[in-house]
């Protein structure tokens, strides 16, 4: 049995690094060249990215968990809907911690439901499944690790009941807006009507606030981006030395995309595992990351546009940031 454990996830790891190797490959020969911001999450960037979550400059977390704090009544009366039982399901789960309002506030509801955190990380999945029963006394919660969408139809294979989404903390924005459409039309299509999403957007606001959160002063989000040449170095055999590249962040106000990267500050070589050498002139950037901005009416439009009915909205008292409510 245990052997057939070990083989099976040996050759899960080995599919998880062969897709890991061929994007990468893949983004650096191009032009320009880039890398996919999905992969800065290996338990350093996990790390980085709670650091980051507490950082003065890092605003999204903190008025999403205002939100969740101060309407936590309105928000669970809104999903409990008629009261019948549905299950929860959580995409990108995290530390659960802005969930952990909502589900205490169900808890004590008495609110019929199982919570379906999904992550893709089974580090996390494994640590919610543990914890969360202790800090939440007759939660019924089941993790599932894997893919989102392999996830949600799993999900559905396991109980026909109603279904309600939570997408939080902007992780929408890491999509570039048609992709981020085509996402919430694939969502819906996993959904049935009357099942509802929950879903976190971080608002246009005064450009020199969105920049300072992706410039923070004490240089994490620059560590976090170096982190992904680093996971290479690690994990594919690179030899980026990243006291090479800087992070330089951008924001249009304009269309809201706020992008990261990293600039080459010298001509350069890079070899990654032991055959693939890139190279790098001086001052080529690599785009790491795209953080999407939006307008209220821009979310209400992506709803309409993937199949949904936009029913409420939440925001923190400086309208910084929306946490909406579609109907499917
Ligand atoms: C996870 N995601 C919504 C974060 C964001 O704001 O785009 C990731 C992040 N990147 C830099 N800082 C935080």
């Amino acid at each position: 049995d245990s052997t057939f454990a070990q083989t099976n996830l040996t050759a899960a790891s080995t599919t998880k690094t062969n897709s890991f190797y061929n994007d990468v490959i893949t983004g650096l020969r191009a032009t320009p060249k880039r890398l996919n911001s999905k992969y800065f999450y290996d338990a350093n960037g996990d790390k980085l990215f709670q650091e980051l979550m507490n950082c003065e400059e890092y605003y999204p977390t903190n008025c999403e968990l205002e939100i969740f704090s101060e309407k936590t009544d309105e928000i669970t009366s809104a999903l409990i809907a008629d009261g019948d039982a549905f299950d929860l399901i959580e995409l990108g789960a995290g530390d659960a911690m802005k969930s952990t309002y909502l589900l205490k506030d169900l808890l004590d509801k008495k609110a019929e439901f199982t919570y379906l955190p999904i992550d893709i990380s089974d580090n996390v999945i494994s640590y919610l499944n543990i914890t969360l029963p202790v800090t939440l006394p007759g939660l019924n919660i089941k993790g599932l690790n894997g893919e989102y969408f392999d996830m949600l139809k799993k999900a559905a294979s396991i109980s026909p009941r109603r279904k309600v989404v939570l997408f939080l903390g902007s992780n929408i924005g890491n999509m570039p807006v048609p992709e981020a459409i085509e996402f919430c039309r694939e969502l819906r299509k996993h959904l049935s009507e009357g099942d509802m999403v929950l879903i976190g957007m971080d608002l246009k606001k005064d450009p020199k606030v969105v920049l300072a959160a992706y410039n923070d002063k004490d240089g994490i989000t620059k560590r976090f981006n170096l982190n992904l040449l680093e996971r290479i170095n690690r994990e594919l055999e690179g030899n980026f030395d990243v006291s090479k590249f800087d992070h330089y962040p951008t924001y249009d106000p304009e269309s809201g995309a706020c992008k990261s990267y990293l600039i080459s500050l010298e001509d350069q070589l890079v070899t990654i595992g032991g055959k693939e050498t890139i190279s790098f002139q001086k001052d080529e950037y690599i785009y790491m990351e795209i953080s999407q901005k939006f307008t209220i009416m821009q979310t209400d439009q992506i709803a309409i546009n993937a199949g949904f009915v936009p029913l409420t909205q939440f925001f923190d008292g400086k309208k910084w940031f929306v946490d909406a409510i579609w109907v499917a």
